[in-house]
């Protein structure tokens, strides 16, 4: 773990904040295999928050999971906040993910996998799915994977933050963001106040995963758990400030926008129509980098 106490202006209110142009609440719906996501980004209300395609909040079980399914042309970004997820993939890539860790998997021109709970009790998380552009779409797979003690963090003012891509407080992840993205998880003491700086032209979104707190200007309305802000293009960054009697939890993200055409069918996010015929195809018979998928089967 690395630590920072620097004077960086972490507490230095902007004179431009970000506001909150979008609030939406995620319910419960059923994936995977009798799984519980609470989906925010790539919901019908929240289609285009380029580069992100997907957030899930989920909560599982066992039996249930997300049993053996392709993935191609983006990224997925696992992230543990209770219990623990085994990874098993169709190259052997096999791995146990625990509360606080990360897994970011480049799935690139295909992977194959299942995740599924690892540990009794409910499993919780969230899954990014971060788009590729055009050029990176067909890369080789790759994992980064991140043990929560070595996951970068930084303090300042009752404010904690670990981060898994990007910077905050002076400090920086290790993780290379294929697609410019940042993103982390801040825990804030009541009675503190954060201004988090945000590339221009990059979108962003908070979403809250405990307590309440103020997004954007000081008197706006409080939002609670569960609930996915984006943020307005125009502005210095992201104000939070936490009026309440309890610690607040959110992540945010940002990213770079692509500004390609995305063309969605599933588990595989390509540029147009025909890429998409054809990732069809290359899993259903096994070629351009689904070649391992023909035999392949996590329980066996
Ligand atoms: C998927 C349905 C799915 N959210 N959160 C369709 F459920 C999935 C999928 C996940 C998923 C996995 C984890 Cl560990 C956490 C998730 C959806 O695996 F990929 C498709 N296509
Ligand atoms: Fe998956």
């Amino acid at each position: 773990m690395s630590s920072s106490t620097s004077s960086a202006p972490a507490t230095a209110p902007f004179e431009n904040p970000r506001a909150v142009v979008k609030k939406l609440l995620s319910e419960a719906q059923s994936e995977g295999q009798g799984a519980t996501v609470r989906r925010s980004i790539g919901r019908h209300e929240l289609r285009n928050l380029d580069p992100f395609l997907m957030l899930d909040e989920f909560s599982v079980s066992k039996p249930a999971g997300f049993p053996d399914h392709p993935h191609r042309g983006f990224e997925t970004v696992t992230y543990m906040l209770q219990g623990a997820f085994t990874h098993q993939d169709f190259s052997g890539h096999k791995g146990t993910i625990r509360t606080g860790d990360v897994q970011w998997m480049t799935a690139g021109r295909g992977i194959v996998h299942s995740e599924m709970p690892a540990s009794d009790g409910v499993q919780k998380g969230l899954q990014l799915w971060i788009n590729l552009a055009s050029k990176d779409k067909m890369i080789e797979p790759r994992y980064q994977e991140l043990q929560g003690k070595d996951i970068s963090r930084a303090e300042k003012d009752g404010v904690e933050v670990r981060i898994i891509a990007g910077e905050a407080f002076g400090v920086r992840s290790p993780v290379y963001t294929r697609t410019p993205t940042m993103y982390m998880d801040f825990t804030m003491q009541p009675g503190s106040q954060l201004h988090q700086p945000i590339p221009a032209g990059w979108n962003a979104f908070v979403y809250i995963i405990e307590g309440e707190g103020v997004f954007g200007r000081k008197d706006a309305a409080p939002a609670t758990a569960h609930h996915c802000l984006v943020l307005g293009a125009d502005g210095d960054g992201l104000s939070v400030w936490n009026k309440s009697g309890a610690p607040l939890r959110f992540a945010l993200a940002a990213g770079q926008p692509l500004n390609e055409p995305v063309v969605q069918q599933g588990p595989f996010v390509m540029n147009t129509r025909a890429e998409i015929q054809q990732a069809m195809e290359d899993y259903y018979y096994g070629r351009n980098g689904f070649e391992k998928a023909r035999q392949w089967s996590s329980a066996a």
